[in-house]
């Protein structure tokens, strides 16, 4: 540093005349790296700082997003009051009349159509207190057996595909802490290097002590350029993919033939089928050549260790869930589990994407994983809550179909918390439409989200830095979130609003915490005895301990690092491996001469999902201050686009225009755009309502398009 930059930042130093310090969590992705906010107070005004803190799961880093996280916290156009609509404009309102305006239209709604004509669409970004809280409101306090949540749209084809494989959906079945040790990685569709860049290190280290890599992605990202190998298949083929790689595996004798003696149901029939197809039929479909296909297989086969990772562009299609079990058909057939070094992991998405799926916000759950169709469960949870199992509704349906039901008219009324449903639900014409079409739509936000525009009431919630509770992290990991800014104006938490709203509707007794960790206390009877058990974890551990993975039985249990390392979580102990057809799980969205190329959606590092935060902040926003179609350039000549220029695009449901980037890595076939906007830049108009039957995730990777230049935009 010279000397001048010295004197300069000495000076800057001298200027702050205190200093505060808050602990938190980026609110943004499943890494949850911890932080620490500092405030400085400088002659005329506050300057905020945000640095990393040291944990298990980030070891103190962070990203750029997490660096910039505050921008959005204290952005001007934070909500500070309850709003409610009148004549189309929104008014400030006092908490009693906005908390007095829902009862009486919840009430009306509910007198007049039935229970089931109110819906709650939760989130995965909410505490475990507050998923808990929300599936908890849903059943007991408005008997509605309609609520789902946005990680329907995230990790419902990965939960789907362990719970049938290993009877057990945790995102990781290991700690990050032995990835560096594995001899070989397979990262199908995920982008870590974007959109979990401080679990890098891990991967990095595996690769210094030799690991081999291999990347599956329709196009080059800064995540498969750190691999060996990258196989770059036809978007939505993934399946059939692995279907190749496993033939070439049991081909070569790579199986594990006492493993699938010992510990997996389902393998004579895979073999059979597997074998039976032809790898130039597997070239065709997937556009993956047979000696790369062979490279892959032989490299994971022969390595005495490895593990593999999905993420969401094997999981988000129509087939997502079938996909994903036909990489664990390859990770059980070689016994690549449940010993050191080997595993399976779902890169979790959400900062609480993980908790979230487990507590009962899902249309068919009740906590701890529960099923809420299960007599046992059902009195089991009735029990904690303290009413008749008969009173609690059956299940419901998932977040899409509950915008279907809302169309057909027979949701009337929305409680929304923490999404933004216009923006990230595909076929989004049809979604905004829905939301028009509501009696009552109330909106819990930081801000006036798209989707929260359409609402007659918003309320403000309180954000990451003043909201504590536990989050769960990629790993699996329990982290308590400690956070202890005051809120904003009269912003409250997520869970004192549902806990306020249950006390007009006269619901009081069964909400009356408050504290976060009353909530956390309660939660752990009602997963007790479940698979996602946290009942041995308690505020006091996580304060000393630093995060705990579950299941936790007892007090004193010290948590699970590894999984299934005697038995996997069926009954009988045994992994279920399962015949995934060729031809029947190739992707219901197909080219034809009016629609020729494929659309594939994802994320850039700078934006979080729909960019209701990060386009807030300015240093995020300026790194992509819009959305870009990236396009080989020879495709690009076939369709007259030049770098750089504004396109449109279209698909059988609508249009968008963007500014195309060329790129000589991704598929001739394939174009790529993220989905961080909004209104006329929403790539979700253009995406399908067909969703995978298994889980009801929607195709967001893959959807058949045509492109076109702007001409007008020159001329
Ligand atoms: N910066 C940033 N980080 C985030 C998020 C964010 O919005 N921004 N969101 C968080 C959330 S909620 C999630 S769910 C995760 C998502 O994390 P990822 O799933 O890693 O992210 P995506 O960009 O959606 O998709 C990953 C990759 O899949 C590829 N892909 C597309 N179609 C296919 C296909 O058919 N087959 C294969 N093999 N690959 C395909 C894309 O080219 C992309 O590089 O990230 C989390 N982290
Ligand atoms: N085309 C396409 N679409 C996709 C995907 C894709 O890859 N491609 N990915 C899908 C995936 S993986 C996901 S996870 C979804 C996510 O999609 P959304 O659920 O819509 O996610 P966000 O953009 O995070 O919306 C969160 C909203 O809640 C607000 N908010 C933030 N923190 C809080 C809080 O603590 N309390 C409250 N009450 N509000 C808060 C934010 O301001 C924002 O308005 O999008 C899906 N949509
Ligand atoms: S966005 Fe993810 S990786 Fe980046 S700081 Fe936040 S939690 Fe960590
Ligand atoms: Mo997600």
């Amino acid at each position: 540093m010279t000397e001048a930059l010295l004197k300069y930042f000495r000076t800057k130093e001298q200027e702050v005349k205190s200093e505060k310090r808050y602990d938190s969590q980026c609110p943004y992705c499943s890494m949850q790296c911890k932080m620490q906010l500092i405030e400085q107070s400088i002659v005329s005004r506050k300057k905020y700082i945000t640095i990393g803190k040291d944990n298990p799961t980030s070891e103190g880093r962070l990203c750029v997003k997490g660096m910039n996280a505050h921008q959005h916290a204290f952005h001007k156009e934070r909500l500070k009051y309850p709003l409610v609509k009148i004549n189309g404009e929104f008014v400030r309102v006092s908490w009693k009349e906005a908390l007095n305006h829902i009862k009486e239209n919840f009430m009306k709604i509910q007198e007049e159509s039935g229970q089931n004509a109110l819906a709650v669409y939760g989130s995965a970004s909410i505490t475990n207190e507050e998923a808990y809280l929300l599936g908890k409101f849903a059943r007991v306090a408005l008997k509605t057996k309609y609520i789902d949540y946005n990680g329907r749209l995230c990790m419902s084809a990965a939960a789907s595909a362990a719970n049938q494989t290993f009877g057990l959906d945790r995102g990781f079945t290991n700690s990050l802490a032995e990835i560096p040790y594995t001899r070989c990685i397979i990262l199908a569709g995920t982008n870590i290097a974007e959109c979990q860049p401080t679990i890098m290190p891990n991967f990095e280290r595996a690769k210094e002590n030799g690991a081999y890599i291999i990347a599956i992605d329709p196009r080059e990202t800064a995540t498969t350029k750190l691999a060996d190998l990258h196989l770059k298949p036809r978007p939505g083929t993934d399946a059939v993919l692995a279907n190749g790689l496993l033939k070439v595996m049991i081909e070569e004798n790579y199986v594990d033939e006492k493993f699938i003696q010992e510990r997996v149901n389902g393998f004579e029939e895979v073999r059979k089928y597997v074998l039976s197809l032809s790898m130039k039929e597997i070239e065709e479909i997937t556009g993956v050549p047979i000696h790369l296909i062979r490279k892959a297989a032989v490299r994971f086969g022969s390595e005495e260790s490895g593990m593999i990772f999905t993420a969401r562009g094997v999981e988000q299609h129509t087939n997502g869930s079938k996909t994903v079990r036909n990489f664990l058909n390859i990770l059980v057939s070689t016994g690549k589990i449940g010993k050191p070094n080997c595993g399976y992991g779902a890169i979790t998405g959400q900062g609480n994407g993980q908790g979230a799926r487990e507590h009962g916000q899902k249309a068919d759950q009740l906590p701890g994983y529960r099923s809420i169709e299960n007599d046992e469960h059902r009195n089991y949870v009735a029990s904690i809550w303290g009413i008749d199992p008969d009173d609690l509704p059956r299940k419901g349906v998932s977040a899409y179909e509950m915008m279907e039901k809302i169309h057909e008219g027979e949701i009337k009324g929305l409680f929304l918390m923490c999404s933004n449903p216009i923006v990230s639900n595909p076929n989004a014409n049809f979604v905004k439409e829905a939301m028009k079409k509501l009696t009552f739509f109330v909106a819990v936000d930081l801000f006036i989200s798209e989707t929260a525009r359409l609402a007659d009431v918003i309320l403000p919630a309180s954000s990451y830095l003043e909201d504590e509770g536990t989050m769960t992290n990629v790993e699996g990991r329990v982290t308590l979130r400690e956070a202890s800014l005051p809120c904003p104006g009269e912003a409250k938490h997520d869970w004192q609003i549902i806990c306020e709203l249950a006390r007009v509707l006269g619901k009081e007794e069964y909400f009356s915490f408050s504290s976060a960790e009353e909530i956390f206390t309660e939660l752990r009877m009602a997963s007790r005895g479940g698979t996602a058990d946290y009942f041995g974890i308690t505020y006091e551990r996580l304060r000393k301990e630093g995060g705990l993975l579950w299941p936790c039985l007892e007090t004193n249990h010290i948590g699970t690092k590894r999984l299934f390392e005697t038995s996997f979580a069926h009954p009988d102990g045994k992994a279920a491996m399962v015949v995934v057809p060729n031809i029947a799980e190739i992707p219901k969205e197909q080219l034809c001469e009016e629609f020729p190329l494929y659309l594939t959606t994802g994320r850039v590092m700078s934006h979080y999902l729909t960019g209701v935060q990060t386009r807030k902040s300015p240093a995020l926003a300026a790194r992509n201050i819009e959305p870009f179609m990236e396009i080989h350039p020879a495709t690009a000549a076939k369709f007259q686009i030049q770098d750089q220029s504004l396109v449109k695009i279209e698909s059988r449901r609508g249009s968008v225009m963007v500014r195309s980037k060329w790129s000589e890595t991704i598929r001739h076939d394939t174009i790529f755009v993220p989905f961080h906007w909004a209104d006329s830049q929403n790539i979700n108009l253009l995406v399908s309502k067909e969703l995978d039957p298994e889980c009801k995730m929607p195709g967001f990777k893959v959807s058949a398009v045509k492109v076109s230049p702007v001409v007008d935009f020159l001329t």
